[in-house]
């Protein structure tokens, strides 16, 4: 396949770069976070987003040196950027299924010299879906170097509130859909209502993804929401033009 060659191909001339989307507090109104969003700068299609080549990725196992490449440069741009701004990283279940993810973070945080504190790893249900007794030592032992762990994509899934009982989570990230249809089905805004509140006596950070409008983020607040992302503040852009909004949110 013309796809997988050209994949692996990518990973050794540096075909692939890092996006960053800000996060935003909503009790500060700063950015307190952002998340890395991999693209592939193919040289003929131009720009790729992962749901053109994650897929093939985590067919052939090349999912396991790209993560780590996204790691290592993760944790090494945001180290040289200012501020203790932390960085969220999407990690594939094919991650670990594969040995060495712990390793592989702990190797990035220590290249990069950068606090744990300021690494959050950011999992899909579908990752405790493996019911894996592996998977959840490996959760643990990346929690206890002081890695933050968020659920990502939160109400897509089958089961969420049982996987909050396996495992303790720092951060729900509510999906975009819900944020979307915020404003014309009431149920969104209840189910937003009870994560938030949720999130409060659970000690759980609670964020929600593709806010778009100052309309949405107005009921958010009023939900009780810790964190906002979404086009409203910023699309994900690359590495030197996030450097310039940094400045500016100051
Ligand atoms: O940035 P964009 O909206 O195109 O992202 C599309 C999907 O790709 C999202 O589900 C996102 O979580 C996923 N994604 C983005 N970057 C990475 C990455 O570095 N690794 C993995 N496994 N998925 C990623
Ligand atoms: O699955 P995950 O939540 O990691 O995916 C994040 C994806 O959401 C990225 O592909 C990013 O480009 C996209 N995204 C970020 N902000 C917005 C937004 O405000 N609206 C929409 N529609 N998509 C967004
Ligand atoms: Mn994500
Ligand atoms: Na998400």
């Amino acid at each position: 396949r013309a796809l997988e060659i050209d994949l692996r191909q990518a990973l050794v001339t540096g075909e692939f770069e890092l996006f960053y989307q800000p996060i935003v507090g909503l009790s500060s109104g700063r950015v307190v976070g952002l998340e890395a969003l991999l693209r592939w700068c193919h040289p003929e299609r131009g720009l790729l987003s992962p749901v053109e080549f994650v897929p093939m990725c985590e067919e052939t196992g090349l999912i396991v040196p790209l993560g780590d490449w996204v790691l290592r440069t993760a944790c090494c741009e945001v180290a040289r950027m200012s501020d203790d701004i932390s960085v969220a990283v999407n990690l594939s279940p094919v991650q670990f299924k594969a040995p060495g993810i712990v390793s592989s973070v702990m190797q990035a945080l220590s290249q990069a010299r950068l606090d744990p504190g300021r690494l959050e790893l950011e999992i899909t249900e579908s990752v405790l879906l493996l019911e894996s007794e592996d998977t959840l030592a490996a959760l643990h032992r990346l929690r206890d170097l002081g890695v933050r762990i968020s659920m990502d994509d939160f109400g897509t899934g089958y089961s969420s509130l049982s996987y909050l009982r396996r495992f303790p989570f720092d951060r729900i990230k509510i999906d975009r859909s819900f944020i979307a249809d915020l404003e014309t089905k009431d149920d969104c805004r209840a189910i937003i209502r009870a994560v938030a509140s949720l999130g409060s006596d659970l000690g759980i950070d609670t964020t929600a993804e593709g806010v778009e409008t100052e309309s949405q983020l107005k009921t958010l607040r009023a939900e009780g929401l810790t964190e906002v992302q979404g086009y409203l503040f910023s699309p994900p852009v690359p590495r030197d033009e996030i450097v310039e909004v940094l400045a500016k949110a100051k």
